[in-house]
């Protein structure tokens, strides 16, 4: 595995590459090009600048969270064909610049759903947490309002302000669209890509629906590991994978993690890896990365991807708030920071076991 951290680019990060730099074992940085919207074409000379940018701090583009998804295609719109031209262009651009890693997600109009950006947490930090009471008695615009005007005045990943405006209307757009549909209409889309992905070597990465059951009465279909599964299979090429996101399938306790990570062996791209506390009131809220914070054992999640010889970029995932920091909900350097150290050493841990089981040390 190649150890990563999220960035989301200069004027929209509280977080500076160099100091990602700082952090041991992190190599490179998942990024994006944040100021496009999703549907537009990325040109290959602002993919490049970025690169340029990160690789003068000594770390390399590791892949891209996310190139979005247009809402046409979801819906399957026949403008939908614009979209993925731009998509395919998109591609071979970032592939020309050596990017073989892209993100993204299938989720219709908002993207993962935190109810609460800040619950204070019994060690006084503050984290990202979800109760479904609180979706169930709100409107999904007013909801919608409510987590940007919480983000500290940061830009959040998938409720970027210019899609505000727009709530009623994209729920309207997707009122015919089951879980079928949108199954078919992530095939369809996958199918005209998958050429692209294979000429160039990038890899498709998906990322799992978060929480993992339909909000807002909004279909959601990449769940479970039979979802997944199925997904592989309608479209069986090894550049078709997976984001594997333990705080996104781990919201459904149904879900055994490392059971998931085995099945995917092979079409696992990318991982994000932390830790989540349920309670017994179907509450979760999001932990520290480090086992007995939360209710996930990240040993076993991690000796998962270890023996499925995962390579890819794993990056910690949302942090709690500590220290006084200002930043994006979830996505500040210090309890990143510290996940990513967690991460390194439990890999060193399972390595050199491994190794020397097997009498190589
Ligand atoms: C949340 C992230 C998601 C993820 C997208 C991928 O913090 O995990 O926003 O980046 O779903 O497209």
């Amino acid at each position: 595995m190649k150890m990563t951290l999220r960035w989301f680019g200069e004027g929209y990060d509280s977080v500076t590459l160099r100091q990602i730099r700082q952090i041991p074992g992190v190599v490179g940085v998942i990024t994006t090009l944040y100021n496009h919207q999703a549907g537009e074409l990325w040109e290959r000379d602002e993919i490049h600048a970025l690169r340029e940018k990160v690789e003068a701090e000594a770390l390399e583009i590791s892949g891209i969270e996310s190139v979005n998804i247009h809402d046409d295609i979801k819906i399957g719109l026949p403008s939908r064909d614009k979209y993925i031209e731009n998509y395919i262009k998109t591609l071979e651009n970032l592939g020309e610049e050596g990017i073989k890693m892209v993100c993204y997600n299938f989720m219709p109009v908002f993207d993962w759903t935190r109810t609460n950006l800040a619950k204070p947490r019994h060690d006084g930090s503050t984290v990202l947490a979800y109760d479904q009471k609180v979706v169930d008695s709100i409107d999904p615009q007013v909801f919608f309002n409510q987590t940007d005007a919480n983000s500290n005045g940061f830009v959040m990943p998938g409720w970027e302000p210019e899609r505000l405006g727009h709530v009623k209307e994209l729920f309207e757009a997707y009122k015919d669209v089951t879980a079928d549909k949108l199954f078919d209409n992530l095939v369809y889309f996958l199918k005209a890509i998958m050429p692209t992905c294979e000429k160039y070597g990038i890899n498709m990465a998906i990322h799992p629906d978060d929480p993992a059951w339909p909000v807002f009465d909004l279909p959601r279909i990449i769940t479970n590991q039979e979802n997944i599964l199925k997904m592989f299979k309608a479209v069986d090429s090894p550049y078709n994978g997976l984001t594997f996101c333990t705080g996104s399938l781990g919201t459904d306790l149904k879900n055994d993690l490392p059971s998931i990570i085995r099945a995917c062996k092979g079409r696992i791209h990318f991982a994000h890896v932390r830790n989540l506390q349920h309670f017994p009131d179907g509450t979760f809220e999001e932990a520290a990365h480090l086992s007995r914070d939360g209710s996930f054992d990240m040993y076993e999640i991690v000796n998962a991807l270890y023996d499925i010889g995962f390579d890819g970029p794993i990056r910690p995932d949302h942090g709690r708030t500590v220290w006084g920091e200002v930043c994006m909900p979830g996505y500040g350097l210090y309890d990143r920071a510290m996940g990513a150290c967690y991460i390194n050493g439990l890999w060193e841990g399972i390595e050199k076991s491994t190794q020397r089981k097997a009498n190589l040390l």
